[in-house]
């Protein structure tokens, strides 16, 4: 492979994107994020390209997330950089470029799509799981929140599961991310090739175009099996669909059986400032169009860059020392106070507004 972060490559029509990081499970850095917002505008004018196609490299990942250890350096080694403004800034265009994107954007995700990736994935018009794909919006874990459009796209998931799915942390493999909606078909890892040539031997032109890539795909899917979600979303929709986190894990601790102790288990592990800024972020994107979510989300995220925030505190834990210890803070839930929350969602200088 290449040296090149991200490949770019136009065949049979086909405005082909390769993410190139395998080592690092196709992280997105600040110049991958650059380069698709170079190319992929142009793209959308050019009459010779007719969709645009995502992949990853390697055998593990479609794209694992945002190249957080990046942020995290900056922050220890230059702490007046710009990259913390500029990276979510420059991401979240992309995100709302291929939300709008005049043309299919396929995802062919045969591995790990997690964070930053799901929000490349998640907004085309078409994913496409294989027996590989892994999903999450892991952001809680590290002291972040689910953002990529997170707010836009978990807020339109059936009863609570976009709760449970941004609150938890929760991984879904392909069965269950196909019964969610968040990927549209499964097709096994040994036949992604094939279905690429057979979408630059199609004729995808015309405004049908969406439905003739539907067409495409339906020749190479198969059947994932069958999801567990589905029994468990009664009891998803009791516990998540509460108005506090402090409400969540209450009624959590009431509930019999197996799986509402795991939950709670699992919630306790996770920044507790997280979890409060991402239930008032799905309360307030529930609605509100693509843009306005971004526009919430941005601001957020600025207010997570400060040196003192969970943020670093859980890049540190998880994927810098590796001790798997973060101290949050505030440690419990109890010490979450409105006033924390509220300033996430306060104006920032240089926001992120379209027209
Ligand atoms: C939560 C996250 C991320 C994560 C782990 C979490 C994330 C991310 C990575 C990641 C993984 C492997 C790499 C890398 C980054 O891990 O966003 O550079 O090689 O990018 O618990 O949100």
């Amino acid at each position: 492979m290449s040296e090149f972060e991200i490949l770019f490559d136009v065949k049979d029509g086909l405005g082909v994107i390769t993410l190139n990081r395998p080592k690092a499970l196709n992280a997105l850095t600040h110049g991958m994020i650059l380069e698709l917002e170079r190319v992929i505008p142009g793209w959308e004018k050019d009459p010779a390209i007719k969709a645009v196609v995502l992949r990853g490299a390697g055998d593990r990942a479609f794209c694992a997330g945002g190249d957080v250890i990046g942020l995290y350096r900056e922050m220890t080694d230059n702490p007046g950089g710009t990259l913390r403004r500029d990276f979510f800034r420059d991401e979240y265009i992309v995100n709302r470029r291929i939300y709008r994107y005049a043309k299919p954007w396929i995802s062919l995700i045969d591995g790990i799509d997690m964070g930053g990736g799901v929000g490349l994935s998640a907004h085309g018009s078409h994913s496409v799981a294989s027996e590989k794909f892994l999903f999450a919006m892991p952001e809680t874990t590290i002291g972040l929140f689910p953002d990529v459009g997170g707010g836009y796209f978990l807020t339109r998931l059936a009863g609570a599961l976009g709760t449970y799915l941004a609150l938890t942390s929760h991984r879904l493999k392909a069965a269950d991310a196909l019964w969610a909606g968040i990927v549209d078909a499964h097709v096994p890892s040994v036949r992604m090739g094939e279905l690429l040539e057979a979408l630059g031997a199609a004729d995808l032109s015309g405004p049908q175009a969406d439905r003739k890539v539907d067409a495409v795909i339906a020749r190479f899917a198969t059947d994932p099996g069958p999801p567990g979600l589905p029994a468990m979303m009664a009891d998803i929709d009791r516990c998540f669909s509460a108005e506090s986190v402090g409400e969540i894990v209450a009624r959590l601790r009431k509930q019999p059986g197996d799986w509402a102790q795991k939950q709670l288990a699992a919630l306790l592990k996770l920044s507790p400032l997280s979890m409060a800024i991402t239930l008032e972020q799905l309360k307030r994107c529930a609605n509100r169009s693509f843009e306005d979510a971004m526009t919430i989300e941005y601001r957020m995220a600025q207010h997570c860059m400060r040196p003192d925030h969970d943020f670093f505190e859980g890049v540190r834990a998880l994927l810098v020392d590796k001790d798997q210890k973060p101290r949050w803070n505030p440690p419990a839930i109890e010490g979450v106070t409105r006033q924390m929350v509220d300033a996430h969602f306060e104006p920032v200088t240089n926001d992120l507004c379209f027209d």
